[in-house]
């Protein structure tokens, strides 16, 4: 083991410089203490999604960085340029990072921010997935093609058609239809969508709203285009009934992310300002989805965002906290195990061990 290098829970630690007292290395700005140690130091990653390709694990992380942008609830100071991806083996071995997989500057209709992106696998082809502003400072969704899964990834010249807000994420299903679901409030716009039309003037919900709903949509077998019109995405309480704004430890916020586990679809997400990631269960890809619960209790930072993977016989939960920087804006992924209780639901993680 080289010299300032050492073991910690699922991760290695490189320090900089003289080795720092452990305790402080492994908790860095955190005030609680970590279950689990960054992935990756060299750069600030956020919003990891985790895919198996090729026998490894690909991480699909936004690439954070200092813009000198001021932060406000709208999110400008996450004023981000490029992605990397990341591959490993082995949660808890070697973090390869394959460099600049798309920079802003070769997309055509960039305007600014690059957030929480996602990828897919299909016949022959690697397809990213990312949301970014347009020239006219609208969030809508790109995608990108490879022959790799580490890219480098060239993007298609004009966003999906249709397509709006934030956080896409692609999932599979078993028959071999692919769905993307996706959106984001607040800064990521989607209140200011209503039957899938732009309302530059629709302010943020209010404590007497519906809560707004993620969107989904069926890709067409090009993978480039959406083969339908975009769907609200129905969470229900144990009720039947759907959540109110005010009901921010459980409604929707931003941060979908859908999996498959014995015959039942898994909705997840954050609750963004109460900071929860939340899951639902139902029983096809389009929902309704009923609400069981939290995954993830609060990370220390504002955003909470997640994936969830099978590997190698373990389920995984992929994260991010502030751990390194101590500032909303610079994360860092992590990882943590994940378990099923018997009747399908999901045991709940605490980032922290106190
Ligand atoms: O990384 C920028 C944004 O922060 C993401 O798109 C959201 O999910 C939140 O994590």
């Amino acid at each position: 083991m080289p010299k300032n290098v050492f073991r910690t829970g699922l991760a290695t630690i490189v320090a900089i410089g003289t080795l720092a007292p452990a305790a402080f290395a492994q908790r860095g700005t955190l005030k609680k203490e970590p279950v689990s140690q960054p992935l990756i130091r060299k750069i600030f990653t956020a919003d990891p999604s985790a895919h198996v390709f090729k026998g490894r694990i690909f991480l699909y992380p936004s690439h954070d960085i200092e813009s000198e942008v001021m932060e406000n609830d709208n999110g400008d100071h996450f004023n981000m340029k490029d992605y990397h991806v990341f591959s490993m083996t082995d949660v808890e071995g070697k973090v390869k990072d394959h460099g600049v997989a798309l920079s802003i500057k070769d997309i055509p209709w960039a305007g600014r921010q690059l957030w929480a992106p996602d990828a897919a696998f299909k016949n022959g082809t690697y397809y990213l997935y990312f949301p970014l502003k347009d020239k006219q400072d609208i969030f809508r969704i790109g995608v990108a093609t490879s022959k790799k899964p580490q890219g480098p990834f060239k993007a298609e010249p004009t966003p999906i058609p249709g397509s709006y807000s934030i956080d896409p994420c692609v999932f599979r299903d078993a028959n071999g239809d692919y769905y993307m679901y996706f959106g984001g409030i607040w800064g990521g716009q989607l209140q200011r969508w209503k039957n899938n039309r732009y309302d530059s003037t629709a302010g943020i919900p209010q404590p007497g709203d519906t809560a707004v709903l993620p969107r989904v949509a069926k890709l067409s077998s090009d993978m480039k285009t959406f083969a339908e019109p975009v769907h609200e995405v129905k969470i229900l309480d144990e009720k039947g009934n759907l959540f109110m704004e005010d009901n921010k430890e459980k409604r929707f916020f931003e941060a979908a992310w859908v999996h498959y586990y014995n015959g039942k679809y898994y909705f997840s997400y954050s609750t963004g300002d109460s900071h929860n990631i939340c899951y639902a269960m139902g029983d096809n890809p389009y929902g309704p989805f009923t609400y069981k619960g939290v995954i993830l209790e609060p990370v220390e930072g504002w955003t909470n965002h997640h994936s969830i993977v099978f590997y190698d016989g373990q389920w995984y939960l992929f994260y991010h906290d502030v751990q390194i920087s101590g500032k909303t804006h610079l994360r860092n992924v992590k990882v943590t195990p994940l378990f099923y209780n018997e009747d399908g639901t999901i045991k709940k993680q605490n980032a922290y061990k106190n």
